[in-house]
Order: structure tokens, then sequence, then C-alpha cells
């Protein structure tokens, strides 16, 4: 493809880009569709010999007027009406398809802040607020094949959570729970954007996301979970409230 978009590491991010590419395919085509038309319009209606000056026409006949609607109309279908009902199967079919029941999905807490991102998980326990949980600030560390399952929360104004290498985004707004899974494919690090203008530190409002293989995953949880360090940061009430545990289920 043409275009150059970020590195897909994702399972579905296929799926979107699949969507640019053919948006940018069929409107390029009728782009220069329009052009030729255009063209051959212009060098056989032009002036030329047996006729003084260029013909033209300008074009509201009721005849001339019913094959442009015609034409606006095979064009809508074929593209707007073609990609909602692609779009609308792949929202409703995947990327809208929470792991709510999927007990292999890791499940992360996001509450975002101006301007950073901290990230909750369950420790062994299963359960969000309680001592053994992993929190992190703007690092997140994922198993590679596993279900994510994001709930994000926001401290202050409204952030946007932003995962190029995964082309998807949600929003964190103040007030409310929204939510975001994805599935890193391969191992890596990406970048997390805050996508939405936030205050006067937005530039450098960023996260990382560090995929793992399995194993690999494990002995960083296991390691973070005996790391004294963020063990007293899970723990610590003051730091619990600022770092905003909620209850998975219910948002609050
Ligand atoms: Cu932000």
């Amino acid at each position: 493809m043409p275009i150059v978009l970020p590195h897909d590491a994702s399972a579905d991010g296929h799926l979107v880009d699949g969507v640019i590419g053919y948006l940018t395919l069929t409107t390029g085509l009728a782009f220069v569709a329009v052009l030729l038309f255009l063209l051959i319009a212009i060098v056989f209606h032009r002036e030329r010999a047996g006729r003084t000056r260029a013909h033209h026409t300008h074009g509201n006949r009721p005849r001339d007027r019913a094959l442009t609607f015609a034409v606006a109309l095979v064009m809508f279908i074929a593209i707007d009406l073609t990609l909602a009902a692609r779009a609308a199967g792949e929202l409703s079919g995947r990327f809208w398809r929470y792991p709510d029941a999927d007990p292999n999905a890791l499940r992360v807490e996001v509450t975002a802040r101006q301007w950073s991102l901290t990230f909750r998980t369950a420790g062994p326990d299963g359960r969000f607020g309680t001592s053994d949980d992993v929190v992190t600030l703007n690092e997140l560390n994922v198993p590679v094949g596993r279900p994510i399952y994001f709930k994000l929360r926001s401290r202050d104004v409204v952030h946007g959570f932003y995962l190029p290498n995964f082309r998807t985004k949600i929003d964190a707004i103040p007030g409310s729970t929204t939510r975001l899974w994805v599935q890193a494919q391969e191992p890596g690090r990406f970048e997390i954007a805050c996508a939405q203008h936030c205050g006067v530190s937005h530039y450098k409002m960023r996260g990382l996301l560090v995929a793992r293989p399995e194993a690999e995953y494990r002995d960083w949880l296991a390691r973070a979970e005996t790391d004294s360090r963020l063990r007293t940061e899970a723990a610590d009430p003051a730091t619990r409230e600022a770092s905003g545990a909620w209850d998975w289920e219910t948002g609050r």
C-alpha cells in the first residue's frame, strides 16, 4: 500500500488498514475518473476549425441532472454504503466484542490525568484495589497473544488513549468509564499517545506498551509482584487514591 502507516503489531489492525486501503483506492479511482472526464470534455468541446467558440452547457437540463444524480447515487452506494456495511460488521463482530467472559484476558485499569497514565492490573487475587495490585506509571507490560482489556477513567480532563501500532484509540472521560480491547501479535515496544489536547504538557503525555512473549511476561509479573516499590505504591492509601483503583465491573 502506498500509504506509510505505523507498523501493525495487533491481531485486528489489518481490518482498519483494509478500510483505509479500500477508501484510498476507491476515492482515488473516482478522482482519476473525474479528471479524465474533464480532460476529454475540454479536448472534444474546444474551439476548433468549423466552430467559432468552445461548446459549453450549464448542465441544468433535466437529463443532465438525472445523469448527475444517478452517477452520484452509484458512487454513494459503491463507496460509502459498502464501506459502512463492512465497518459495521467488523465493529460488531470484533472491535466491540469485549472479552468480558474470557478468563485469559488481561484486565487493565487505566487512570489518565494531566499528564500521565497509571496502569493497574489485579494481582494473584484477581481483584483491583488490593495490596497485590501491580501499578505502573506510563509503562504497561502485556503478554503477546492474549486479549488486553482496558477500562479507562480520567481524573481531570478528557484524554485520548491512542495505540497507533494497534490502530485504535479511545478517550478517557471524567465521570465515566470507557473501554477498549486489543491483542498484541508480536513482542515489541509500542508508543501510547494522548490524542486529545489536554493542557500545556499534552505533548509529553505518552506511555509505552511493552508486549512480551507469555513466559517472559510471567517472569516480569513475578518480579513486579514482589517489587517493593510497586507494592508500596499499590498498598499506600494515598497513592491508591491518586492512582485511582476502582471496581472493575461498575467502574466506580
Ligand atoms: Cu492527555
